[in-house]
């Protein structure tokens, strides 16, 4: 009997010891687990506090006015890459149709690529969008550059009519323009 007794507390011995280290390994998981939980909270909390950043300044380059959204650049470029630039934002350069919006335009007290030009044929101004110039802002001795100046721009911002037909190729800020449908 003492030997079977043996038996069994050695047999419940194991059970014990194995029961005790699969705990073991599962406690070690569980701390894994809540490891890896803590990394991901951390990590949502990151982003969570960048969007908060990125809503709490937003960007001052867009600016909504009368029914459309403008974009005035902070660097230089051709009147081909501005338009390109402007494209790729989902906009265009920018169509003056009234004085309302050449006053708009002027407040940016900058010379800036505006969507015109006469590069199809000379002296036939029309607007990326395809239409003719009808209503313009030309300054007093513009448009004179002929067939070396192509493009249209805002010049000096003090003067009320301010247009000058400039080289495309130079580069300058620019100024987008997208329609924004309500
Ligand atoms: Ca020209
Ligand atoms: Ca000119």
């Amino acid at each position: 009997m003492p030997g079977s007794v043996l038996l069994v507390s050695l047999l419940l011995l194991t059970d014990v010891l194995t029961q005790c280290s699969l705990f073991a390994l599962l406690k070690r998981k569980c701390l894994q687990l809540l490891c890896l939980i803590k990394h991901l909270l951390s990590l949502m909390f990151d982003v969570v506090e960048k969007i908060k950043t990125s809503l709490a300044q937003p960007s001052d380059r867009w600016l909504y006015f009368n029914g459309s959204l403008y974009y005035n650049s902070s660097n230089e470029k051709t009147w081909q890459e501005s338009r390109k630039d402007c494209i790729q934002k989902g906009a265009d350069l920018t169509i003056i149709n009234n004085r309302e919006e050449q006053n708009f335009i002027r407040q940016f007290k900058k010379y800036l690529w505006i969507g015109l030009t006469d590069i199809e044929t000379e002296g036939k101004w029309k607007w990326v969008d395809g239409t003719p110039l009808t209503r313009s802002f030309w300054d007093s001795k513009e448009p004179n550059g002929k067939t070396l100046e192509n493009c249209g721009q805002i010049k000096n911002p003090n003067l009320q009519n301010n247009w000058n037909d400039e080289r495309c190729s130079n580069t300058h800020n620019w100024i987008c323009e997208e329609k924004v449908s309500l």
